[in-house]
């Protein structure tokens, strides 16, 4: 029973090995000690010292469905709005077809990647002008790809609303989609804060570009927060879940206290062989084509104290 499980957690530290999620064949560890330390000290701190911090796109969202149904990123989303003029659908695909490339080719420096990163999204946002745009479009197509979530999403985020967990949903792409399809989806709860490029409006109904600041894949970090409420809500909570799919998520804690402990997943799916060892060395758990939230749930439930590790 759990007070037996609380018993024999409090009373000696936890093994990895007796985890046995983190035993898995998908699931690569380059550093259990490091892992073993960080969880045992997540468990004796508990849930008031913890938050989550999250990238968007294929993290809260698939990589791949088991029946094959496309998951589409969140300016995927705006970009099916019947309404959108097919000349902007055109010039967004050219944008993508120039800076995508761009974004994750391993043979361009972090520097050159950021500027044209600007670009790319300055260029969208130019591209958002001048004609006008229900937002209710977007909760259509958000309401359609609702099974895109990753498994167990539900519950991992409904127990950490129920404990107060703060959760930053950390997203480059397009905020009004990534709540919309949480929102769709049943997963928005009041813990959660969105922070990402939201759309901008002129006299009510004509599209105006972004708001100001541009979120793109290499600003996205806590940085972004100084200044707002969220981070008076968040400063003091130095145990923190990172979870990502691009190598450049595992920065989204940068700007957080020194002193805070940043437990790093990182979910692999796309040439896995070949980036394996960078995600290993990039994240402190790496998982392959891992498609549920099973992973985070379990540590939530170990820091909650609900559950023996071989549960
Ligand atoms: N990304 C960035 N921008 C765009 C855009 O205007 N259209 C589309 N379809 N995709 C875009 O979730 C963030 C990801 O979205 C892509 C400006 C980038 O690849 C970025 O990593
Ligand atoms: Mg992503």
């Amino acid at each position: 029973d759990s007070e037996v499980a609380n018993a024999i957690i409090n009373s000696k530290p936890l093994r990895l090995e007796d985890v046995a999620i983190l035993n898995n064949d998908n699931c690569k560890i380059k550093d259990k000690q490091r892992v073993e330390r960080i969880l045992n000290e997540f468990m004796s701190g508990g849930h008031e010292r913890l938050q989550i911090v999250s990238d968007f796109d294929f993290t809260i969202t698939k990589q791949r469905t088991s029946n094959g149904a496309t998951v589409p990123s969140s300016f995927g989303i705006f970009e099916e709005c019947k309404s959108l003029p097919p000349n902007f659908v055109k010039a967004a695909r050219e944008l993508h077809d120039i800076y995508r490339p761009i974004e994750v080719s391993p043979h361009i420096s972090r520097a050159e990647k950021v500027k044209a990163m600007i670009e790319w999204w300055t260029k969208s946002g130019e591209n958002l002008m001048g004609f006008t745009f229900d937002l209710k479009e977007i909760d259509e197509i958000a309401k359609k790809y609702a099974y895109s979530m990753r498994d167990n999403s539900h519950e991992l985020f409904r127990n950490l609303d129920a404990l107060n967990i703060p959760v930053l949903v950390f997203s480059a792409g397009l905020g009004n989609c990534v709540i919309a399809m949480l929102r769709q989806a049943g997963l928005f709860y009041p813990n959660m804060k969105v922070i990402s490029n939201f759309l901008q409006f002129k006299d009510e109904t004509m599209l105006n570009g972004f708001q100001e600041p541009i979120i793109h894949t290499f600003n996205k970090n806590e940085t972004m927060l100084e200044g707002t409420d969220y981070y008076d809500l968040v400063h003091s909570r130095d145990h923190i879940i990172l979870m990502g799919d691009s190598l450049a998520d595992s920065g989204m804690a940068d700007g957080v206290p020194a002193s805070s402990h940043v437990l790093k997943i990182g979910f692999l799916f796309h040439h896995a062989d070949e980036y394996l060892e960078e995600y290993m060395n990039t994240f402190d758990i790496v998982l392959i084509d891992d498609q549920t939230m099973n992973v985070p749930l379990t540590l939530l439930k170990l820091i909650e104290g609900k559950t023996l590790p071989t549960e």
